[in-house]
């Protein structure tokens, strides 16, 4: 359980969801839920939300950044996740080196070694929005090279890029290590 080798192999995949508050997680959500994707559990704290697209099974929402007592309890929940979808707001130019560094942080986490992550550039629908190239560029993840991401602009208002980003996540989902590099 929770090795490299049985990752993606399993049949229920934990997702996790993050970014800054406002990036658009629970509208990405509610949006999702139109596509009779997700059935919402009540819960106490953060969202944890069964997908009922062959594969997923749960979906747990994080706002990272905030608070060092907060961070605290999110990494507590990052143990065992297969994914990582972190949100950005496209349109906040001002806490995208915020956002960026957050990522960073989650990904420096040691329980998170070798697991894929996808960054939806979210809000790509409003005019201000930064092009994918230049958040491409500001994100800086070029060089890494020891797990599978990928980044995808979407509009959790308008649903533009949701398919796409749902494709992703299941291609991500299905590859290895080893594939990537
Ligand atoms: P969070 O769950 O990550 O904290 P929310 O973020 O889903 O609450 O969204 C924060 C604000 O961003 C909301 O606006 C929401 O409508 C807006 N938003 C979310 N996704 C998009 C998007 O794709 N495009 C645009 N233009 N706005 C989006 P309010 O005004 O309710 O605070």
């Amino acid at each position: 359980m929770g090795s490299m080798s049985s990752r993606g192999l399993k049949a229920e995949a934990q997702v996790v969801m993050m970014g800054l508050d406002s990036a658009g997680k629970t509208t990405l959500l509610y949006k999702l839920k139109g596509y009779q994707l997700v059935e919402t559990l009540p819960t106490v704290g953060f969202n944890v939300e069964p997908l009922e697209a062959p594969g997923h099974r749960s979906l747990t929402l994080w706002d990272v950044g905030g608070q060092a007592q907060l961070r605290a309890s999110w990494k507590n929940y990052l143990e065992g996740s297969d994914i990582l979808v972190y949100v950005l707001d496209s349109t906040d130019e001002t806490r995208l080196p915020e956002a960026v560094a957050a990522l960073t942080e989650v990904l420096n986490d040691p329980s998170m070694t070798g697991v894929p992550f996808l960054v939806l550039a979210n809000k790509q629908e409003a005019p201000e929005a930064l092009p994918l190239l230049e958040i491409r560029n500001r994100l800086g993840l070029e060089g890494v090279q020891d797990r599978c991401w990928e980044l995808r602009a979407c509009s959790a208002l308008t649903g533009q890029g949701l398919p796409e980003a749902l494709h992703s996540v299941r291609s991500l989902l299905r590859s290895s290590r080893r594939l990537c590099l």
